[in-house]
């Protein structure tokens, strides 16, 4: 449904981007930064829309409305199409670069000639940048940072493009008569953050119509290789699906196989042998006679091994087994556990919802208990005042009689400043609910000046929450360098929570980091940083991300009730 969109979406920001290149007006930059957010967020299909229903969007108005129609009619923005051709492709191949900024890609391409990643790799080892006006070593630093994300990435997608494309094929592929059961397998079920390809696992008799079905799909660009086991496909956005199709009484068996990950079915696999078995992804079988032992779910395959069913989020041979076997696994935290949800924007500042809006989603995730948390004053762009969040507090108790059974929290998202204080002064932040604090700026700080950064905003007693404490944004900037034992074991000691933010893009904390910091005794808030009603259905992602990490419900301080909540947050 979203596709039209998404697709709108990032011609708007295209279009930003090529008109940073050519020098255009920052405002106007910026304006389409903005609706290409409001037109991805916006929760109706914008196909079919005249153009005053396109002026309905947030922040969108005429000028904006008309691209979009030009795009819903044509396909494509005539000035995007103008805009590519005055370009060099160089440049254009420049920008790619998380961490060149257009300016500079133009400067590099212009001065030096340099039109591709490599070339400007070899130009920086060869120091050929040096005489460059506004090209220091600090940049040439960061330039290769950004060229090494980039190239780690590779061809992999965030986690939400992967689960909507798995998401329709699972959909269209249950619905057939021939199909008995149907499920996502692969990276994908593990929850990892970045996934290669979709593993999409059927289970039937019958498995050429399926085949068929699955080829005849509209989001399918090219069929890659066509068999009745295995069929693999290409999306039109490059995106890898292979869908295998196996006799139900093998159905446990290839999910558990094709789950993967390899690391942990080397290790299931060495206990099949030593239990006589033989595990593979045709099914698991008795070792001396070869005869299939029917295992129609993972429960009965993990059992035959002598463990308790894993959860896929655990299966990365990183102690899941050892755990298994002394009965230690955790009871990991699941969406239903939520009862709150702790950072949320409103169109107050960059949220493209009202504050009515943002509540009315909150209430029908059936939240008990719900923060508004727009930015501070001192993230100048966003144009916080004292009187807009005192304005904003009052509406909010108003709204909050018409909620009976969701309490509304007034918060704030704090700005963590180069020294580790924050906006407002102590007696301002006291009458806040929650605040939850974070890095935007300076993040190439050392590390040891980033440590004592983040040690000092935990030790802020008006501070409750860290928000995305990398500040990492998947492929495009890395996480800020930090001694994170010692934060952690700060938050730990002040009772300050570890955020995780529930974006594809941030997943912020990590799951290595969450694992770390949960041994030091830290508490953690899984919050969406909605900015939009959509972005509420994150919240699997970062509950993904918080069983990787071995979270229990205990350990996330919203699945607590809101009394045990609220003493939490007197951080005494
Ligand atoms: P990805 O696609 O790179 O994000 O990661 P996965 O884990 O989805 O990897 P993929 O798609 O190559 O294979 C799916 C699962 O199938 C994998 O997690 C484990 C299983 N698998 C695939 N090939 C092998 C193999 O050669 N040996 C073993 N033990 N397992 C395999
Ligand atoms: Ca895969
Ligand atoms: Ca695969
Ligand atoms: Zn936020």
């Amino acid at each position: 449904m979203a596709r039209a969109n998404d697709e709108a979406a990032a011609l708007i920001q295209e279009l930003a981007d090529l008109l940073s290149i050519t020098g255009g007006d920052a405002f106007k930059i910026r304006a389409y930064e903005k609706a290409a957010r409001a037109v991805a967020g916006y929760p109706e299909d914008i196909e079919g829309l005249d153009l005053a229903g396109l002026r309905k969007i947030p922040t969108v108005g005429e000028a904006i409305a008309k691209k979009i129609l030009d795009y819903t009619t044509t396909g494509t923005i005539r000035q995007v199409e103008e805009l590519r051709l005055q370009i060099p492709s160089g440049v254009r191949a420049l920008t790619a670069i998380p961490t060149l900024g257009p300016k500079k890609a133009l400067a590099v391409y212009e001065e030096l000639g340099i039109s591709s990643v490599d070339e400007l790799a070899t130009a920086i080892g060869e120091g050929r940048l040096r005489g460059l006006k506004g090209f220091g070593a600090k940049t040439e630093e960061n330039i290769l940072r950004g060229i090494e994300l980039m190239r780690s990435s590779g061809e992999r997608v965030l986690v939400d493009a992967a689960a909507v494309v798995a998401d329709e094929i699972v959909e269209s592929l249950s619905a057939l008569p021939q199909v008995e059961r149907c499920t996502h397998a692969g990276s994908l079920r593990r929850m990892r953050e970045t996934i290669g390809d979709v593993d999409v696992l059927a289970a039937s008799r019958d498995p050429h119509p399926i085949m068929e079905a699955f080829t005849a799909l509209p989001l399918v660009a090219e069929v890659i290789a066509s068999g009745d086991k295995k069929t693999s496909i290409r999306t039109a956005k490059g995106l890898q699906v292979d869908l295998r199709v196996v006799p139900p009484e093998s159905w446990g068996a290839a999910l558990q196989y094709f789950t993967g990950s390899q690391a942990h079915n080397i290790r299931t696999r060495e206990m099949a042998v030593k239990a006589g078995l033989k595990l593979s992804e045709y099914g698991l079988f008795d070792a001396e006679s070869g005869e299939l032992i029917v295992s129609e779910t993972e429960e009965e395959v993990y059992d035959r091994l002598g463990l308790p069913w894993i959860h896929p989020t655990l299966r990365e041979d990183t102690g899941e087994i050892e755990a298994a076997r002394g009965n230690e696994l955790p009871e990991l935290v699941t969406v239903e556990d939520l009862k709150g949800d702790l950072h949320s924007h409103t169109d107050l500042t960059d949220g493209i919802a009202s504050l009515r809006e943002m509540v009315a989603a909150a209430a029908a995730r059936g939240l008990e208990y719900y923060a508004i948390t727009d930015h501070a004053p001192n993230l100048a762009m966003q144009r916080m005042t004292d009187e807009k969040v005192l304005a904003q507090r009052e509406e909010i108790r108003e709204l909050q009689k018409s909620h009976p059974d969701l309490t509304l929290l007034h918060g704030t998202e704090l700005n963590i400043d180069p020294d580790g204080e924050v906006d407002w002064d102590a007696g301002f932040l006291s009458a806040f609910d929650i605040t939850v604090a974070s890095i935007h700026s300076h993040f190439t700080q050392d590390e040891k000046t980033m440590t004592r950064r983040l040690v000092r905003a935990c030790e802020n007693p008006h501070v409750h929450v860290i928000g995305h404490p990398t500040a990492r944004s998947i492929g495009r900037r890395p996480p800020v360098d930090a001694d994170w034992d010692e934060v952690f074991r700060a938050a730990a000691r002040t009772g300050t929570a570890m955020e995780i933010d529930c974006f594809p893009d941030r997943l912020d904390l990590p799951a290595d980091l969450i694992r770390r910091a949960k041994r030091l005794g830290v508490k953690f808030a899984i919050d969406t940083d909605a900015h939009s009603v959509p972005n509420h259905r994150n919240i699997r992602y970062g509950v993904g991300t918080a069983q990787r990490g071995w979270l229990t419900p205990d350990d996330v301080i919203n699945t607590w009730p809101l009394e045990k909540l609220r003493a939490f947050l007197r951080k005494t």
